[in-house]
């Protein structure tokens, strides 16, 4: 089965192919000629992920899936949340992100926090959605290479590692992104039996 992800982070579109079940087939937006970034304008995670399927579908008069995701402090007030693809500014780099984060986190006792990803699958005109959480804490510093975004500052709980201490595999054992998209994928199977 073939399916369009409508996303233009390139770390979302590997995550999902490797955690894609077999007998899926993931699609991307440059594989379908779409170059650009898709719309994000809401103030909850839910209407973003939202926004960006039913663009994509309409522009394309196809079924998709988009998703979108938030980094949930406790100790800042779920910050960046909602915000977390730009919440050291517009132009913001990963690192920037993380570092504001850290230094905002210095003096906090309470570390705990959870990433949140809502997949939305958009077929002819209505929707459904997948929700994946992950708790966790937030380190004093980062530590690791791997992965994206604010890896090097998750240590997901049952482990002893950030995200960007461990392989693709091993990510997908404790992963938000993933858990969602097991979720939409057993929906998928049930629709087409
Ligand atoms: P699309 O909207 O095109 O899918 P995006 O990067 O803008 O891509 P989001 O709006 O969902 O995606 O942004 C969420 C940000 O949160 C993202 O840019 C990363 O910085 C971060 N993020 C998302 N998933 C993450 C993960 O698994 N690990 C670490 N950081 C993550």
């Amino acid at each position: 089965m073939k399916i369009i992800f409508a996303t233009s982070n390139q770390h979302k579109l590997k995550e999902v192919k490797s955690a894609a079940p077999e007998g899926f087939e993931i699609i991307s937006l440059k594989e379908i000629g779409f170059e650009g970034e898709l719309p994000e304008t809401h103030e909850t995670i839910e209407e973003n992920s939202l926004e960006k399927a039913e663009y994509l579908s309409n522009k394309f008069n196809t079924a998709c899936f988009a998703e979108d995701t938030g980094l949930i402090i406790d100790a800042i007030n779920g910050e960046p949340g909602v915000y977390s693809a730009r919440y050291a500014g517009e132009y913001a780099s990963f690192h920037d992100n993380v570092n504001k984060v850290l230094a905002k986190m210095k003096v906090m006792e309470t570390r705990t926090a959870r990433f949140k990803t809502v997949i939305t699958y958009y077929s002819q005109g209505s929707f459904v959605q997948f929700e994946g959480v992950t708790e966790g804490i937030i380190p004093l510093v980062q530590i690791g290479d791997n992965g994206f975004g604010y890896d090097p500052i998750f240590i997901p709980d049952g482990s002893t590692k950030t995200y960007a201490q461990m392989t693709m595999d091993e990510k997908n054992l404790f992963s938000h992104r993933k858990k969602s998209f097991d979720l939409f994928a057993n929906h998928l199977k049930l629709i087409t039996v």
